[in-house]
């Protein structure tokens, strides 16, 4: 089963689904025999990445090396999903350059902030509202909008399987897989 290697960037504010829509498409290849890596903060922020913060530097920096760190997976051959917020255009604008030799996707995980803040996994929506967390995502700290993504997914308008197929059906279209 053939597929080519390149990387797709999950962007989305916390609670959007990204790293859960990522490991469902992850599942769903891996039964058509497509072998895949999901990149998210449970990998990567706890270990590469635990020295960065969330301030805007330790964002900027975060992008980069998961950046940096999926081109030479993609290199490797392999097909690799990243999930991570990156709130800032400037940021995937330079993932987007650094992949220029490769196939780059971004996908938005698009969802309204007030299902993101119902959903709250993590409670951390609840803690930045109560001045607990003083630079959350979408409440203190900005999440701008990707402009041009290549795919959007409405976690908020459609069921977690249809979005799934959505994305399948695009790395399709792309002849990624
Ligand atoms: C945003 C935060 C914050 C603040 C902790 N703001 O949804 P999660 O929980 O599982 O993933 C988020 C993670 C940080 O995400 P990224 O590495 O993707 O961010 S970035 O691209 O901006 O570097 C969230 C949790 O940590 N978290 N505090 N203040 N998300």
């Amino acid at each position: 089963n053939a597929h080519k290697s390149g990387l797709v960037w999950f962007s989305g504010l916390s609670g959007s689904g990204k790293s859960t829509l990522a490991h469902q498409v992850e599942a769903k290849l891996y039964q058509k025999g497509v072998r895949s890596y999901v990149l998210d903060g449970d990998n990567v922020r706890s270990g590469l990445n635990a020295d960065l913060s969330l301030s805007p530097e330790g964002r900027k920096e975060n992008v980069r090396r998961i950046a940096e760190v999926a081109k030479l997976m993609v290199d490797a051959g392999i097909l690799v999903f990243a999930a991570f917020i990156a709130p800032y255009e400037e940021s995937r604008r330079f993932v987007r350059e650094l992949m220029a030799d490769w196939p780059y996707f971004e996908c938005y995980v698009k969802c309204s902030l007030e299902v993101c803040e119902q959903r709250d996994p993590k409670g951390l929506y609840r803690r930045a509202r109560q001045g607990e967390i003083k630079n959350m995502t979408g409440i203190q700290a900005p999440f701008e909008e990707p402009q041009h993504p290549n795919l959007v997914v409405e976690t908020d308008q459609c069921e977690l399987n249809s979005c799934v197929d959505q994305v399948i059906d695009f790395l399709n279209r792309q002849r990624l897989i």
